[in-house]
């Protein structure tokens, strides 16, 4: 029995830490971000959804030029991109080059 009651703690434990990291939802429709410009906290993570029926990929570029590509997005596939470092970020999709927006991390 005390088996069972530590596991489900553990669970509670796991799944409230999960919803302590903040996770902006930034939805890619139309070929484009659904903001062009977002400001988020250090330690935050932004959740990126493809709701288009084209593929796309996500680029996170730093100020300076130094780029982390994300890879390819199938239609319906979400990205997560951590931001730990403060700055100004460009986000841009290599298969569509006027798909881009900042993200500033404080
Ligand atoms: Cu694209």
């Amino acid at each position: 029995m005390r088996a069972i009651w530590t596991g489900a703690a553990l669970v509670v434990t796991l799944t409230s830490g999960l919803c302590f990291a903040a996770a902006t939802e930034i939805d890619q429709v139309g070929q484009k971000f659904s903001q062009t410009a977002l400001t988020v906290g250090k330690g935050d993570a932004v959740h990126f959804v493809n709701h288009d029926d084209v593929t796309h990929n996500i680029n996170v570029i730093d100020e300076d030029d130094n780029a982390t590509d994300k890879g390819l997005q199938k239609p319906g596939e979400a990205i997560d991109q951590m931001f730990d470092k403060a700055g100004k970020f460009m986000i841009r999709c290599s298969i569509h080059p006027k798909m881009k927006m900042t993200i500033a991390v404080k």
